[in-house]
């Protein structure tokens, strides 16, 4: 657990800080045009966050084999589809497998669906025991009967307050949701996951500009995507990416890096997600860097107790997704995650969505608690403690009916 003593919780200890301009160049020019910012400026800041923040992919792996396991329009009481499949990546003797577990509204047409990393296994999100239990290594919980790193039946759907099935399906929108430990095991170690399948002969961690972890979760959502491009029941120009807390961060590393994300929403994603990092409000970089040592690359160390030689901070992150719609949530209770420095980011990051003609985040000032704003970019702070709930997913439908389907609530 991250040391969560002497960490500024107080809005009065935040330094005075200079954030870098979205819309200046780094040669100081100015940016004024959507062409000189998708052209120059956009490659500019993603090489910056790939080279000192998440790390670069080594190299390219495609999906090697799709094995569906089932298709059944029996689930939920007959009144849902139930798709079950692994991808299998394969190199030399290294095989991968993900299993994808999707819930879909019964329809002819292809649905939009929201793309979501899952922290258990697939088992945990719902209450259905057709579900596969993972294989995969996941983090011990002996209350809930995870031992030896493999879970049991004792953990079905222990997630499920997470993950509103019923209403996703409801509102006419589809869930895709995989394990991340699947792609790469939440732990300091390399020696498993995907990484290693890019490895020169005896090497045994990525080098140090390489991808952390969640630089290789962002990786595993766009195989997905790979996979959904090709699935007819699915809607791939409509598919948003979530994800909670490290799973933000992921989610807005994947829109960040795959433009083929149409929306991007980030539940808590705090510091290295939406969070700005200059603020050193809740945790830091050098806390995030000493308890999750494999998250980031190894080159991102060097900002520990140094936020401000950072070339880029967060709301260059935020800005990346434009023109796409993004989504930022905090907990009044999540100080940890520094929600006004979310709401910041998100604010700063509205320039390049206003230099591309379209609406920002709607509010100069941070929102009240529980009063979503919805533009381009949408914000809440909701109460209560960190987790992703039903709240949360009910003004990611909205925000997804805004968007996808130009429906106003
Ligand atoms: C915390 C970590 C946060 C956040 C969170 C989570 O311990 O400090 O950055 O990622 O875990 O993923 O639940």
């Amino acid at each position: 657990m991250a040391q969560r003593e002497n960490v500024i919780s107080d809005e009065s200890k935040v330094p005075e800080y200079k954030l870098p301009d979205v819309l200046t160049r780094f040669d100081g020019g100015k940016v004024k045009s959507a062409k000189i910012w998708f052209k120059k400026q956009r490659p500019e800041i993603l090489k910056l966050f790939t080279e000192e923040v998440y790390g670069k992919v080594p190299g390219i792996q495609g999906i090697s084999e799709v094995k569906v396991w089932e298709t059944s329009d029996q689930a939920v009481n007959g009144l849902v589809i139930r798709k079950q499949l692994s991808l299998f990546f394969k190199k030399n003797d290294r095989n991968l497998e993900v299993n994808v577990l999707m819930y879909l509204p019964k329809t002819e047409q292809k649905v939009p669906v929201f793309l979501a990393y899952n922290f258990i296994g697939n088992h945990a999100v719902y209450n259905d025991p057709n579900i596969r239990l993972t294989e995969s290594w996941v983090s011990n919980d002996p209350s809930v009967g995870i031992i030896n790193n493999q879970v049991t039946e004792q953990s079905r759907a222990i997630a499920s307050s997470r993950w509103p099935v019923d209403e996703i399906i409801k509102a006419g929108y589809g869930l895709v949701t995989v394990y991340y430990g699947d792609i790469d095991p939440d732990k300091p170690d390399f020696s498993d996951g995907i990484q290693p399948f890019f490895y020169q002969k005896n090497q045994t961690e990525p080098w140090e500009n390489e991808w952390g972890s969640i630089a290789a979760w962002a990786w595993g959502l766009s195989r997905v995507m790979d996979y959904l491009e090709n699935d007819p029941m699915i809607d791939a120009k409509k598919v948003a990416v979530l994800g909670h807390s490290r799973l933000g961060k992921a989610a807005l590393w994947a829109g960040a890096t795959d433009q083929r994300f149409a929306m991007v929403i980030s539940n808590e994603s705090g510091c290295g997600g939406a969070a700005l990092s200059r603020r050193i409000f809740g945790e830091t970089v050098r806390i995030i860097n000493t308890s999750f040592p494999h998250w980031f690359c190894d080159k991102f160390k060097e900002y520990n107790d140094h936020e401000d030689l950072l070339p880029v901070d967060q709301h260059m992150l935020l800005a990346l997704i434009a023109p796409r719609p993004l989504y930022v949530a905090s907990a009044e209770g999540d100080k940890w995650a520094d929600p006004r420095g979310e709401f910041l980011s998100a604010k700063y990051a509205s320039a390049v969505y206003e230099l591309l003609g379209l609406e920002g985040l709607p509010a100069k000032e941070m929102p009240e608690v529980n009063h979503p704003v919805m533009g381009t970019i949408g914000y809440h702070i909701r109460s209560g403690k960190h987790d992703l709930t039903l709240y949360d997913w009910n003004q990611y439908i909205r925000f997804a009916d805004k968007h996808f389907k130009g429906i106003t609530r």
